[in-house]
């Protein structure tokens, strides 16, 4: 749990799910809830200079709903941004990363799950040659599998009647060349009753 959760979590049990509002946070909120709408149309955005420049990407979540000892679930990401075999080598040898950011669902705005090293840490960035990050005939792609403690991914945990509510899972994935043109792209929501264990 990061400590954006805590926040969140804190408020909902002092206010019983209406977090009193300051207008920071509205602010704050309005402009997540922006990000959030652009990526849920499924655009492709560019981050540092024009959209013509943007890639089209493809991100794909699973996560599997059997625990493993130790409480642990394995995710399964999949990035694929489709190109010619001579541009993937050419962007790859030349610093383009691919840097991935888990968020829960949620209806008032989506915080931030720090999943990757054991539930320590928010964002991963591969580099060329990093395990899982490839440049293909096909384009370039990061297929990455990674244990992830449940306790983080019960974003919606169990409430005082002891219900367990379902937890709604995403990764956004940016894709910057050497240049620093970067591309957005939101994976499907994996869902499940992930539990602490
Ligand atoms: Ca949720
Ligand atoms: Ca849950």
């Amino acid at each position: 749990m990061n400590s954006n959760q805590s926040t969140i979590r804190a408020d909902r049990q002092i206010a019983g799910r209406e977090p009193r509002v300051t207008a920071a946070r509205i602010a704050k909120r309005i402009g997540i809830a922006v990000v959030g709408l652009v990526m849920a149309l499924g655009v492709t955005v560019g981050l540092s200079a024009a959209p013509a420049q943007a890639k089209t990407m493809f991100a794909t979540l699973d996560i599997d709903r059997n625990p493993q000892p130790g409480g642990m679930y394995l995710v399964s990401m999949d990035v694929w941004l489709p190109m010619n075999e001579y541009d993937a080598h050419g962007y790859y040898n030349n610093g383009a990363r691919i840097q991935a950011r888990f968020w829960a669902d949620d209806s008032l705005f989506d915080p931030v799950l720090a999943l990757f090293a054991n539930g320590t840490t928010a964002t991963r960035t591969w580099f060329a040659n990093n395990p899982g990050y490839t440049a293909e005939s096909d384009g370039i792609h990061l297929r990455f599998q990674f244990l992830a403690p449940g306790r983080v991914l019960d974003e919606d945990p169990a409430g005082w009647l002891g219900t367990n509510y379902q937890d709604e899972i995403y990764f956004t994935a940016i894709f910057t060349d050497g240049d620093g043109v970067g591309s957005l792209v939101q994976s499907n929501v994996a869902t499940g009753y992930f539990c602490c264990g």
